[in-house]
């Protein structure tokens, strides 16, 4: 009997659009159950060892459920248990290139969050130059094409994806402090918006979501930053 998927999910975490990502690029069918992070409920505070989104409840018939946690080993039980498309590459020298890339990719994703956070324009810079020095050695890593790997969209271009989302909250003068002179940093980040996964990840009013998110936290982003 094929799995039934549920996924435990807040609409503007990163860590939920890797999961989503990768269940799209699948054509995998699932439901998603949308949490406050700030009144947790008791179901789920019972089922979810670290308290954090996402999991992933995979029911095997009437009895038989299996709570995932973590981001990173829910992707992977998805790319193992649904294989029509490859996330991953085949070759064990590349996959551990790949993984190590979606560590240092989540590393990225801490600064970028940092710099959206960030209530002054001290902290914004400090944050968007760490962001922007990891950015650099990812371009000295990509492959020349659409994505990561050139042409694959794989796992690495699944955890880039929700950083780059990130970017819509910055006006024009914000993007180029962290993007200004890479182009092919540049044309990634477009590449990902535009594919439909990624788009499909979160709902369509995500960008004014994190944007009312961050205006309640007097982010410097959404308030003094200069046009
Ligand atoms: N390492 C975890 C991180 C997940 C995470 O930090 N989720 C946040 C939302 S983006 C969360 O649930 N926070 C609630 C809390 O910490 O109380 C993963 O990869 O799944």
């Amino acid at each position: 009997m094929p799995n039934n998927l549920k996924l435990v999910s807040h609409g503007l975490c990163p860590f939920v659009q890797r999961v989503a990502i990768v269940l799209l690029e699948k054509s995998i069918a699932f439901e998603r159950e949308t949490i406050d992070l700030t009144n947790k409920p008791e179901w789920f505070l019972a089922i979810s060892p670290s308290g954090k989104v996402p999991l992933l409840i995979v029911s095997e018939g009437e009895e038989n459920q299996t709570v995932l946690f973590e981001s990173f080993p829910i992707c992977e039980f998805v790319e193992d248990e649904y294989r029509q498309v490859s996330l991953h590459p085949a070759e064990p020298l590349k996959r551990a290139k790949h993984r190590a890339w979606m560590e240092f990719a989540t590393a990225a994703m801490g600064d970028a969050w940092g710099m959206i956070n960030s209530p002054d324009k001290e902290g914004f810079v400090h944050k968007a130059s760490e962001l922007r020095g990891k950015l650099i050695k990812l371009d000295s890593a990509l492959i020349a094409g659409s994505y990561f790997e050139g042409a694959e969209f794989s796992m690495v271009d699944v955890v880039m994806a929700p950083i780059f989302r990130f970017f819509e909250v910055l006006n024009s003068s914000a993007q180029n402090i962290v993007l200004d002179g890479l182009p092919r940093v540049e044309a990634w980040r477009q590449s990902l918006m535009t594919r439909p996964s990624v788009r499909q990840a979160v709902s369509a009013d995500y960008s004014e979501n994190l944007r009312q998110f961050l205006i309640g936290k007097s982010a410097f982003v959404v308030s003094d930053f200069p046009a």
